[in-house]
């Protein structure tokens, strides 16, 4: 696929419109903008409650310069499901005057790993041609970070705090991607917006794909992870660098799923000595100040490097790079 110039990006329609009332440093709109962007045909938009829909469309205003949808929490994929289906009808009876049309919906880690999932899981298994957008930040930021199947081990949340009792979440994140490739769909991907030219080509793959595609994107919350918000990026690029967050799809091929580590990935699976420590990334979140202060906690770091470099060889292994 061709390189997309930063000129050109500037040059296209924002379809997400400035003025909305996300945070400063939020992943979200960075992220909406960059997907929708990558669109070249027209798109609608299902969106399941969360910050993305709250902050965009309080009353009587919106930010959404295409057709939007607002969906309950757990049900983006069922709501996108009917639409992609009612597309067909109109078109088989004539009254439909665009040839292509995407749909997008959109969704936190709260309305994808745990209560949407339902939803999600049976849009992929009819074979949607639909292209669901995670919005990882990793907790229910918008009802005030609450834990979700999404959260990493030992982050604090109001739902996992650390404490006397618990040293925040006690359970592993839930490997959600590999979980949507295990539906064997048209196409998954993790993207993140520090690595921008890589998740607009996955975004178009996704938008031109033959059936229902999945687009993982690892999204700061300076709120809930406690991190300055002009850091926001150089987490996006921690997480890379740390293996946290590997950049990597999966493609339908001759009806197998095919992995393939992204190039940021690649390049540290090639010099592995590149692959910084998980502490690195750690430190900049105040999610995670319990495990330094007020003396370091490294076995609870160290299970943290073990899980990391257990899901990093996972990776490795099923891209072929092993
Ligand atoms: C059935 C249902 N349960 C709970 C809620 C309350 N609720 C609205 S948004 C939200 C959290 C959303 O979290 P997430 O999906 O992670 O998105 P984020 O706000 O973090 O972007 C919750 C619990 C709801 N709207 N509907």
């Amino acid at each position: 696929m061709s390189i997309i110039k930063p000129k050109d990006l500037a040059l296209t329609e924002e379809k997400l419109a400035p003025g909305h009332r996300l945070c400063p440093g939020c992943g979200e709109p960075t992220t909406v903008k960059l997907v929708l962007k990558a669109s070249d045909e027209p798109v609608i938009v299902c969106s399941a409650t969360g910050c993305l829909e709250v902050s965009t469309s309080i009353y009587p205003y919106t930010s959404w310069n295409v057709p939007w949808i607002h969906s309950a929490f757990e049900n983006a994929a069922a709501t996108a499901s009917g639409v992609e289906a009612a597309i067909k009808a109109l078109k088989r009876s004539g009254v439909y005057k665009y040839d292509k049309v995407n749909v997008l919906a959109v969704a936190g880690d709260g309305g994808t790993y745990d209560i949407g999932f339902q939803a999600l899981s049976g849009a992929f298994e009819r074979y949607h041609k639909i292209v669901y957008l995670l919005l990882d930040n990793e907790a229910y930021m918008n009802t005030g970070i609450q834990r979700s199947g999404g959260t990493p081990s030992y982050a604090s949340t109001t739902t996992s705090p650390d404490g006397k009792v618990i040293p925040g979440k006690l359970q592993t994140k839930k490997q959600i991607s590999r979980i949507m490739v295990e539906h064997e769909p048209a196409y998954v991907a993790t993207i993140s917006a520090a690595y921008w030219q890589d998740l607009m080509q996955k975004s178009k793959k996704a938008f031109a794909a033959d059936g229902p595609a999945f687009l993982h994107s690892f999204t700061p919350c300076p709120r809930g992870w406690r991190h300055a918000d002009n850091l926001s990026i150089e987490l996006c690029k921690l997480a890379v660098q740390t293996c946290i967050f590997p950049l990597w799809e999966a493609e339908k091929s001759d009806g197998k799923m095919v992995y393939k580590l992204s190039a940021p990935s690649k390049q540290i699976a090639k010099n592995p000595d590149k692959k910084k420590p998980i502490v690195e990334y750690l430190k900049l979140q105040g999610r995670y100040r319990h495990l330094f202060k007020p003396e370091e906690k490294t076995e609870l770091i160290k299970q943290i490097q073990d899980w990391v470099d257990t899901e990093w060889n996972i990776i490795l292994e099923r891209c072929g790079e092993k």
